[in-house]
């Protein structure tokens, strides 16, 4: 019976998922307790005071007791100024009833003060300074903090008076009956917050079927932060929204909660399955990032004076000529926790990158197969099947790397484990995968089995490691096994047993060829609270799962991490694919944006989910290739593809039921169409390699906004159809429908971007309209000044380009010069880290010379890749003769084509081995 129940449940949630997404199982702000009285919350007169009396400054800390004057509850407020412009606010109860849970296992800084200097100190207002001459200004009654760059306002916390901070109380008995007695009545004690605002659902709310008991009452945290002479801010992921954010007036917060949103809306701020509340505001001057470091539910209003003025006060501002300072309020509340924020001064977005890197991990550079081109599908059926698939990637000449396994490969459902009918020879599979050069990805979700049979399940059982209900027995729900429980990730020890789960020996039929996919970690759980853990249920030291419900998905992957590093004893680079996310899960992995559609729509926002996601950290971002639910039709598939192509995590994924999808089941054209998208990443692979080296030494993610490269051209702010990849490259996908034109602003009016097929140029500072777009057009631009290393070889997988040759593409500026970097090592070890087996080369054009210089000492690393030409763009007059001059020995002439009519130059077989110091002259 019980076994019934859960297959009618899960039948249940794939009829919702075959539809659409159906709201009703997700709350609106109206539908939760905590976010209704904060968003509500209107102070009337200021709430907090902070106590100057108190006021404690050590080193970079400075403290003091703040009250409620409504209730005189005292709280203690925190602040530190730490290296590297950055600084930190906590607000927190001074006597909490018990210990409210503080995130931890985000921040990787040591947090290193920095000593200031106290410029005004008295009992209405303190200012500091630091040693970049930027002040913080801290107001006493009503309590106010406001952050200046150098003069500039850029921030200020409380300055609307919304801070509200709900502290731990007793649970209040339940009202007396009425009283006739007059006088009685007035005995009645003078009412605090606790007892004024009680509401019904402050301490139990139902949503639905479901009774959240709420063990310790109301405990949520808000405040406003308001950015000044700011109009774009971006980030707070995951939504499938803009990429600068709306303002919410008129509709929901943008909601931050973990959930697996089955056939998710496009454009609003519903949550989807990841949390990272971090927010970035960027000006013509100024970049600075925000970091509201909360694990529980969160959500976030914003308003912009600008935007959200009627038609008429805009009629009217221009009028008077109004100069009103632009400005972003936000309003952020989260269920339980603390206040904790950490503010990033910039003052230029790649400072922001660093600072926030600094503060929460940059991700690591990926192996080099994870940034080509996978292959995957709900699900490939058997071992057959993945040779077919392996051998039409063959037969029709379209390079990949890895082929992934969904849940269908299981033994019921229980991971770790094989399909014995299916899949009855693992290691044979994967022996003939590796043999290509290929990789395996199988599917490890944290939901295990109740089945006392399943050894995962036994043990965990056994040493207490799953998630308890809120009466202290195992979590059980229902998700793709059946009955299932959830190991507690949060608790150290249990990442580590799961570690061990990994280990080859453990995990049979795997190999170090064989990564992981980590999917339904928000938690989902289909028949819990919209689908999800119930609030109450507890988690190591008695935290409930309130508190720590947007971590649980980056625990998992930690938790996997450290199974990759142990299979390999920290040999090799793990690969993990997440879905769920919170600050710092850049550390572990990558991540795609889950379920979306085959449809045009879910194409155009794969972009700004993507932008988003970089600049908030979590840099190796990818959608489905395709979309997951329903059929693309070919058109759809091959404008995906050549999107994705330039998007830093590139895998096709499909339901279901949906049908075979594979490229070349899209007819010729496809065919040759789709290989040459792919064929377009694989070529520019060691460039997309060397910008996440870049991302992991500087925190600069690879896919960029183009305001990150043009931070005063505030056309280009709320851009988010056209990107950059890296410095030097911008695109502009396709992303319409039988599209037979294509507008791209070209940026940077100094600026020259070069088509490097077409030989076209375009200036900086226009826009172009073209209109002989065919189904192969991929809009591409160079941009002058830059040198890009490619690869031009076909080949099956990356394995096999290893030693194949360089063709540099030198595109100069307006000045004749350009410059660019290569980086690369083996592909798949730490080598890189600690023994420095890497190459890493800085290439310069100036006064008619390319020089090839060695950046570190990086000789340890032995290539066989060789420099098989040079294209150089925009040379304005032939050279007599092109000269190649090797460090050592003699020089040797060149042989070159040179093409007046588009000022190209072709200089072939320069033949060094791209490892060395030599230089090419143009006389
Ligand atoms: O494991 C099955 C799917 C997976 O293919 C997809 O990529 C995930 O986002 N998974 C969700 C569970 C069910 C989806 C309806």
């Amino acid at each position: 019976m019980r076994l019934l129940h859960g297959t009618l449940l899960v039948l249940a949630c794939l009829t919702i998922s075959i539809e659409s997404v159906d709201r009703n199982n997700f709350k609106s702000c109206a539908q939760s307790g905590f976010c209704k009285r904060q968003r509500d919350h209107n102070p009337g007169e200021p709430t907090y005071k902070a106590d100057f009396a108190t006021l404690k400054i050590d080193n970079g800390h400075l403290s003091c007791q703040v009250e409620n004057v409504k209730n005189s509850v005292l709280f203690q407020l925190d602040l530190f100024l730490l290296k590297d412009n950055r600084l930190r606010f906590r607000f927190n109860e001074l006597n909490p009833l018990k210990k409210r849970y503080e995130v931890e296992g985000v921040i990787v800084d040591t947090l290193e003060e920095e000593k200031f200097v106290v410029v005004r100190k008295d009992s209405e207002l303190v200012e500091l300074k630091n040693g970049l001459n930027n002040k913080v200004a801290l107001y006493a009654n009503p309590l106010k903090a406001e952050f200046y760059i150098g003069d500039y306002l850029v921030a200020s916390f409380n300055s609307k008076n919304l801070l509200k901070f709900e502290h731990l109380r007793t649970k209040p008995a339940p009202p007396e009956p009425p009283q006739e007695n007059a006088e009685a009545q007035a005995e009645q004690p003078v009412q605090n917050e606790s007892q004024d605002s009680e509401e019904p659902d402050m301490w139990e709310e139902t949503y639905k079927t479901h009774t959240d008991s709420k063990p310790n009452g109301p405990q949520s945290v808000g405040m406003d932060i308001s950015f000044h002479d700011f109009e774009h801010v971006y980030g707070i992921p995951q939504h499938a929204d803009k990429f600068a954010l709306r303002s919410t007036a008129g509709a929901d917060p943008y909601r931050l909660y973990n959930l697996d949103v089955f056939e998710y809306e496009i454009n609003n701020g519903m949550a989807l399955y990841g949390s990272i509340p971090y927010i970035l505001a960027h000006n013509k001057k100024f970049t600075v990032g925000l970091l509201w470091l909360n694990a529980a539910e969160t959500w976030i209003d914003v308003r912009s004076n600008k935007a959200d003025k009627s038609i008429f006060s805009k009629v009217a501002d221009f009028i008077t000529k109004s100069n009103e300072i632009p400005q972003i309020d936000t309003h952020w509340f989260s269920e339980s926790g603390l206040i904790d924020i950490y503010l990033m001064l910039g003052p230029k977005s790649t400072d922001v990158f660093r600072q926030y890197g600094e503060l929460t991990g940059n991700t690591p550079l990926p192996p080099l197969f994870s940034i080509a081109y996978h292959q995957c599908r709900w699900n490939y059926n058997d071992e057959d099947d993945v040779k077919n698939v392996n051998a039409g990637f063959e037969e029709h000449q379209i390079p990949m790397d890895v082929i992934w396994l969904d849940i269908e490969h299981t033994n019921d459902k229980r991971y770790f484990t094989w399909d014995s009918i299916k899949f009855p020879t693992p290691d044979q599979m994967m022996e003939h995968l590796s043999s290509f050069g290929r990789k395996l990805v199988t599917i490890v979700d944290p939901h295990i089995k109740s089945d006392s049979n399943y050894h995962v399940y036994s043990e965990a059982k056994e040493k207490g490691y799953f998630v308890k209900d809120k009466n202290g027995n195992d979590l059980d729900g229902w998700c793709w096994p059946g009955s299932s429980a959830w190991p507690d990730f949060l608790n150290d020890e249990v990442k580590n047993w799961w570690s061990t789960k990994f280990l080859l020996e453990n995990y049979k039929g795997t190999t170090l060829d064989t990564y992981t996919w980590n999917d339904m970690n928000e938690p989902s759980m289909f028949n819990g609270p919209e689908i999800t853990f119930p609030k109450d249920a507890v988690h190591l030291n008695g935290f409930e799962h309130r508190d720590v419900h947007n971590l649980y998905g980056q625990n998992l992957v930690k938790a996997t991490f450290l199974g990759h590093m142990a299979r390999s004893n920290g040999q090799r680079r793990p690969f993990i694919l997440t879905r769920s996310t919170f600050a710092g899960s850049q550390r572990y992995g990558a991540v795609w944006t889950g379920d979306n559609t085959a449809e045009w729509e879910h194409l155009q926002i794969s972009i700004p989910m993507c932008l988003t996601f970089s600049v908030t950290g979590m840099s190796f971002c990818g959608s489905d290739v395709g979309g997951f639910f329903k059929n693309p039709d070919s058109e759809l598939m091959i404008r995906w593809y050549q999107a994705a192509a330039y998007q830093p995590f590139f895998r096709s994924h499909a339901h279901i039921d949906t049908k075979r999808r594979e490229p070349w089941l899209f007819g010729e054209e496809a065919i040759n169409l789709i290989r040459d998208a792919i064929h377009s990443r694989y070529s520019l692979i060691y460039y997309w390699y060397t910008l996440f080296y870049f991302n992991e030494k500087t925190g600069k993610p690879p896919m960029l906004p183009i305001w990150v490269e043009f931070p005063e051209e505030n056309e280009f702010y709320d851009v988010d159809d056209q990107h950059m990849v890296g410095s030097a490259i911008m695109v502009k996908p396709i992303t319409t429908k039988g599209a037979s034109s294509v507008d791209v602003k070209f940026p940077g009016n100094n600026e020259i971007w070069y088509d490097v097929k077409s030989l076209r140029t375009f200036q900086g500072g226009s826009s172009t309209t073209f209109t002989d777009i065919t189904l192969a057009t991929v809009p591409v631009f160079h941009r002058g000044g830059s040198i890009i290393p490619y690869k031009f070889r076909l080949r099956r997988s990356t394995t096999q380009m290893a030693d194949d040759p360089f063709t540099l593409i030198v595109c100069l500026d307006k000045q004749g010069l350009a410059s660019g970097h290569l980086y690369f090592d083996d592909g798949l070890t730490f080598n890189y880290n600690s023994s420095k087996e890497f190459v890493l080369r800085e290439f310069n054009f100036s006064n008619n010379k390319l020089i090839s210089k060695n950046l570190e000492m990086s000789s340890l690393f032995k290539t066989y890749a060789w420099l098989e030409r040079v294209i150089i763009y925009g040379i304005k007059t032939e050279p007599k003769k092109v000269t190649l001059e090797e460090s050592g020995s003699k020089s040797t002439q060149l042989q070159f084509s040179f093409d007046s009519k588009s000022n190209v130059l072709l200089i072939r077989k320069p033949g060094v081995n791209i490892n060395t110091d030599w230089s090419i002259l143009l006389d």
